[in-house]
């Protein structure tokens, strides 16, 4: 039976959390980094998680850079994440509805999760109505000031001529120059520091205060700071850090009044 229920009203979709259900979030994984054996406890811990909140899960949101590098071409997928994606496949199988918001690290997906696990990609943030609230959603990548560097990178990353050009490459060879410029080189991940900056000095802070002047959201919840955050925008909103799967294993739960930060 379905648990939780989507329908789309205003473009904004809308999802209702039975009593005793709850809805869930994750980020920033990175599967796969620093190399795959290394990650491998991170990815059973991961799939331990997912198998405990089957239970009550109404929805499952998770918001980026599951992996640290993925890239889909035509036919071929990268190798590895087998329990991961099984896990998914069987929940989503299940009848509880999972996002997908892709992250400066797996943003090269191309229809593997909306056609072989039934799971939407999202490319940039959405608005959901979780229950009664309002919800801002994203991985978190490039919004706000600041970041230069990053965003213009980012525009190379997602031009066609950029995706032509590594689709055509052997995909060992890409696969190595990926992992180069993702683990040691930085590059795909921008300023990635995970100190925080102070209230007034955080990107995601400034950018869900901007939004706030524009329309009411009760939680703006991102990924890609690696810092698990909590901070009250004003009395009624508040701006969510999920932190990370690497340091912190922390994610959200929503039972449709109150968002807790947890770890596992
Ligand atoms: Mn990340």
């Amino acid at each position: 039976m379905l648990s939780g229920t989507l329908q789309t009203m205003n473009n904004m979709s809308h999802i209702e959390i039975l009593e005793g259900k709850k809805i869930y979030f994750a980020s920033d994984n990175h599967l796969g980094a620093p190399d795959a054996k290394s990650s491998k406890p991170r990815e059973k811990k991961f799939v331990a998680w997912l198998d405990e909140i089957k239970e009550d899960a109404a929805a499952i949101f998770l918001l980026g850079d599951l992996f640290d590098f993925w890239f889909e071409y035509k036919t071929v997928i990268p190798k590895g994440f087998t329990r991961t994606l099984g896990k998914l496949a069987e929940i989503a199988d299940s009848g509880i509805p999972i996002h997908y918001f892709v992250g400066n690290h797996d943003l090269w997906m191309n229809g593997y999760f909306e056609e072989e696990l039934g799971i939407p990609v999202y490319h940039k943030p959405q608005e959901f109505k979780l229950g009664s609230k309002l919800f801002f959603i994203g991985h978190g990548d490039g919004l706000g000031p600041g970041d230069k560097g990053y965003k213009r990178m980012k525009k190379v990353f997602i031009s066609p001529f950029f995706k032509w050009l590594f689709r055509w490459g052997h995909p060992d060879i890409g696969m190595r120059i990926a992992q180069y410029f993702s683990v040691k080189n930085k590059m795909i991940s921008g300023d990635d520091d995970a100190t925080f900056l102070g209230e007034d000095n955080e990107w995601l802070v400034q950018y869900s205060r901007k939004k706030l002047n524009e329309n009411h959201r009760d939680f703006f919840v991102f990924g890609h700071r690696h810092l698990p955050l909590e901070i009250q925008l004003n009395e009624s909103s508040k701006y969510i850090n999920l932190g990370d799967w690497i340091q912190y294993y922390t994610y959200g739960e929503y039972d449709g009044n109150n968002f807790t930060l947890k770890t596992y």
